[in-house]
């Protein structure tokens, strides 16, 4: 399976959101728990990142686990551009 979402610079491609994935997976469990996203999103400049993070969760988690996997990360990424945070790739 292919994603791509839309980012300010273009399409961003499935090896860069994968590359940009295993940063932010500290880890390496492939999954990102709400602490990494916290952790991503203060890196990103979030003012309040552990509330950003749950947010984050409540819309990107699609199957609930309490972790945004690489199916769940092209939302992640899409939601974090809605609220404003530039994604560097
Ligand atoms: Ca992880």
């Amino acid at each position: 399976m292919v994603f791509y979402v839309m980012s300010k610079g273009g399409a961003v491609s499935d090896v860069q959101l994968r590359k940009l994935f295993s940063r932010f997976d500290v880890n390496k469990d492939n999954r990102l728990s709400k602490e990494e996203i916290s952790e991503a999103l203060s890196q990103l400049g979030a003012f309040l990142p552990d509330y950003r993070a749950g947010r984050a969760l409540t819309h990107c988690d699609a199957n609930k686990d309490g972790f945004i996997d690489l199916d769940e990360f092209d939302d992640f990424v899409s939601y974090a551009e809605s609220k404003g945070f530039e994604i560097k790739l």
